[in-house]
């Protein structure tokens, strides 16, 4: 038995590849400084597994935005408007695909500025990480541009490090491309001839084996798809290299039998999502296949349960070779829980990050290949820490228990329908006809960041950081005010991620100083980690609404994180259902929703960006996802008077495929990203007869750009054509705190003079 990682997180235990790229794009470092610190950001990465016992290193795993893009560019898929000469892409190409010429992104971006944008960027399946969407025209013609796989394992190979070289497959690659006049697998040929040269570089390098991810066979594969599969890895099993076929985020299910059918070296699958797998790949896998097990969990952070595994383990070592390892890459987990300093011991006990995830495959391997006995203690060590977990009272609250077993239907229903609640709103509210509003974050300026982080530090202290957030949060309110906007917000100044800030605050989450993980390129996240049964000890946003209400006469927005994006952006227990963790954190919010109406909010937002992303990567599993989702979020908005206002946001503009359940939600209000798609979706939602209130994001704030009042009212105009006047909000398509106030001010102003002139036409 041996043992490997797929990938290892790239930004550096400290987040040393955030800062070396933003200093880069500030202009504050070379190109030289920045390859420099990405280099001995590699080598670390290597030292690090090796040290910890990793007998098959990645390399090539390492990116400076995205694996998805490197993949792109290695292809020469290079749109035309980045103006890259044929086979030739350099670091600012790569970055104008990745943050667009003028480097569209927060904290970076040069206001006003024209230059070309950037690829899109979507969620990689059901992660929290984005990746670079490929873009195809028909009759585009690629070839190899980059070299930069056989670079890496070269790179590793001068250092002494042997690694198996990473690629992303052609298959996958293709499938998540965005086509335009053409069909991605007409490229097939094209691309599996590159991908043949590439492996046949790697094997003149001295690669033996490539991983090569093709996520894609845990999806419900077209028969086009497994057409290229199959074309793709005949021609590829014959490039002089060995090819480790991994596949991950679920079960292989019906494509099992064809993908042990393709002539590839070796097959990975991921026995944490989809354990029940195991018996089934061990009968379909001939014995000439060389199985690599994913049984250590890549996307969440619990400790495994070592004795357990290896029962499991044991009589299949005996009769086969094996590779043990993390069922993904690593890039989904934090590094190094060393780090923690803060996190309770009893509960540190039950995690592990990156770095303890090698250390318990080793412990596995010592135990495969040399007997128990010879890792007895980190054995039991994990038997323990299982044990705890299990019985631990931090964990299981009776009073938690006993509420959801109180819920009843009737408290996931609003007292009246649309009709009576949108006549009782409009005598609370009276809004005129397009009212306008924000979806509810402010710029969040380097001086907030900068606040906070001095804060976190100790370097300011309670009441001197108070100050500054009511300075900040008032002069928001002023502006939103003269600006003339209809229902306001507070700005959320005091908010560093929209999960988190609630994740700290609620019962049942611990929070981590160093736990990042990539977002996209340098950003990232900390996802609070749910741990054990949830409640709210005291009101969260209560006190903030308030003195936010109280300097104004205009109706302020309470705004809260629903209960499916604080579930799909933590890590999450694995020792009950999603759905079971979901309904509890619907219940705080619950309580968190009727305080605020208590308080005297007559308006609440209760966001669930993540509520799309959520769905399970096969259409089969739909259905039960969305059915838990919708009932816990209304069962966290429910609770209220028909006069008060229920809205929500999402963020993404595909609707059609789950309308139903979007309006099966029930909102007063929702506000969704519609600009980039011109209004497209709306009919959508009209042929549904979606009946409340609708706020189709009227500019796209992921861009610099400050839109002009015709456009907005020529998207309204449009809007009209679909929707009801009445059922109509003005608003942009997301929050605005990854942006300028310089872009922020102009781009609102305009947004209120396009209402006010349909307003005039109404
Ligand atoms: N929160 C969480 N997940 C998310 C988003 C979020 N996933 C989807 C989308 N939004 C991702 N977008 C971003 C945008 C900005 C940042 C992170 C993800 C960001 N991060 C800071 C950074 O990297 O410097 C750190 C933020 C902090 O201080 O906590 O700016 O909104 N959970
Ligand atoms: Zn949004």
């Amino acid at each position: 038995v041996t043992i490997a990682t797929l990938g290892f997180p790239r930004i550096g235990p400290r987040r040393e590849l955030k800062f070396a790229l933003e200093r880069f794009w500030s202009g504050k470092s070379s190109e030289a400084e920045l390859l420099d610190s990405a280099a001995g950001l590699r080598t670390a990465a290597w030292a690090r597994q090796r040290s910890l016992g990793t007998d098959w290193l990645p390399s090539n795993d390492f990116s400076l935005y995205d694996h998805v893009l490197d993949t792109s560019v290695m292809l020469g898929a290079i749109p035309e408007r980045y103006a890259a000469a044929e086979g030739t892409a350099d670091l600012a190409t790569y970055f104008a695909m990745a943050r667009g010429s003028t480097g569209d992104d927060a904290g970076c971006s040069h206001a006003h500025g024209a230059g070309e944008t950037a690829q899109e960027m979507t969620k990689w399946f059901d992660t929290n990480y984005h990746y670079m969407v490929p873009e195809l025209v028909a009759g585009q013609r690629l070839s190899l541009t980059t070299a930069k796989a056989v670079d890496d394992y070269r790179e590793a190979r001068a250092q002494g490090f042997e690694t198996r070289p990473v690629l992303l497959g052609p298959v996958t690659w293709l499938s998540l491309a965005k086509t335009r006049d053409v069909d991605a697998f007409d490229f097939l040929d094209q691309v599996v001839g590159l991908y043949s040269a590439v492996l046949s570089q790697l094997a003149a390098a001295g690669a033996e084996w490539v991983q090569i991810d093709e996520p894609c066979l845990v999806l419900d594969l077209s028969d086009r798809q497994r057409d290229a599969l199959t074309r793709a890895y005949d021609r590829l099993s014959r490039c002089g290299v060995k090819l480790m076929l991994t596949t991950y985020f679920g079960g292989l299910e019906d494509n099992l039998s064809f993908a042990t059918s393709l002539p590839v070296a070796g097959l990975h699958v991921d026995l944490v999502r989809a354990p029940e797998q195991l018996g089934a790949v061990l009968a379909a896998a001939p014995e000439s296949l060389l199985l690599s097990l994913g049984v250590i969990d890549g996307r969440n952070i619990w400790r495994a349960d070592l004795t357990a595994l290896l029962d499991r383990l044991e009589p299949i070592a005996a009769t086969r070779d094996l590779i043990l390892a993390p069922s993904c890459s690593l890039l989904h987990t934090p590094i190094d829980l060393a780090l923690e300093t803060g996190i309770d011991a009893e509960i540190a006990q039950w995690l592990a990050f990156a770095v303890q995830k090698i250390e318990e495959l080793s412990v596995l391997k010592g135990a495969l290949n040399q007997g128990r006995d010879s890792v007895a203690a980190p054995l039991a060590a994990s038997a323990q820490a299982a044990a705890n977990r299990r019985t631990s009272p931090r964990i299981h609250d009776a009073a938690v228990a006993a509420r959801i077993a109180a819920v009843t239907p009737d408290m996931q229903q609003r007292r009246s329908g649309h009709a009576i609640r949108q006549a009782e709103q409009q005598a609370a509210l009276g809004l005129p006809l397009f009212p306008t509003t924000t979806i509810g974050s402010f710029p969040q300026t380097p001086e907030v960041r900068q606040a906070r982080s001095q804060h976190g530090k100790g370097l300011i202290d309670d009441a001197a950081y108070e100050g500054f957030l009511r300075e900040e949060t008032e002069r928001a309110i002023r502006w939103q005010e003269e600006v003339g906007l209809d229902m306001l917000v507070h700005g959320e100044f005091e908010r560093n991620d929209m999960v988190q800030y609630f994740g700290e605050q609620l019962a049942g989450f611990v929070f981590t100083r160093q736990g990042w993980v990539q977002s996209y390129g340098s950003r990232c996240v900390r996802p609070p980690i749910l741990f054990g049964d949830v409640s709210r000890p005291k009101a969260m946003t209560v006190e903030w609404w308030r003195y936010a209400q109280d300097l104004t006469v205009r109706p302020m927005k309470g705004m809260l994180t629903g209960p499916v994006t604080i579930l799909n952006w933590s890590f999450v227990r694995d020792d009950q259902p999603r759905s079971a963790s979901c309904r509890q954190i619907a219940l705080a919010i619950r309580d968190e929703v009727t305080d605020l109406e208590a308080a005297g909010a007559k308006a609440i937002q209760i966001d669930e960006a993540a509520l799309r992303e959520g769905l399970p990567l096969r259409r089969k599993d739909w259905q039960a996802y969305l059915d838990w989702a919708v009932e816990c979020f209304r069962l966290s908005a429910a609770g209220v008077a028909d006069a008060t206002q229920i809205h929500t946001h999402m963020c993404y503009s595909e609707f059609n495929d789950i309308l139903p359940s979007i309006g099966a939600m029930d909102t007063d209000v929702i506000s969704i990203e519609t600009a980039r798609s011109q209004m497209e979706l709306l009919a959508g939602f009209a042929s549904y007869r979606y009946p409340s209130g609708i706020g189709p994001g009227v500019y796209d704030i992921h861009a610099p750009r400050v839109p002009g009042v015709v456009e907005m009212v020529d998207l309204m105009k449009l809007a009209r054509t679909h929707l009801d006047a009445s059922q109509l909000w003005v608003n942009p398509d997301c929050g605005l705190k990854t942006r300028k106030w310089a872009e922020v001010r102009p781009a609102i102003e305009a947004m209120v003079a396009a209402a006010r002139e349909l307003r005039a036409a109404a």
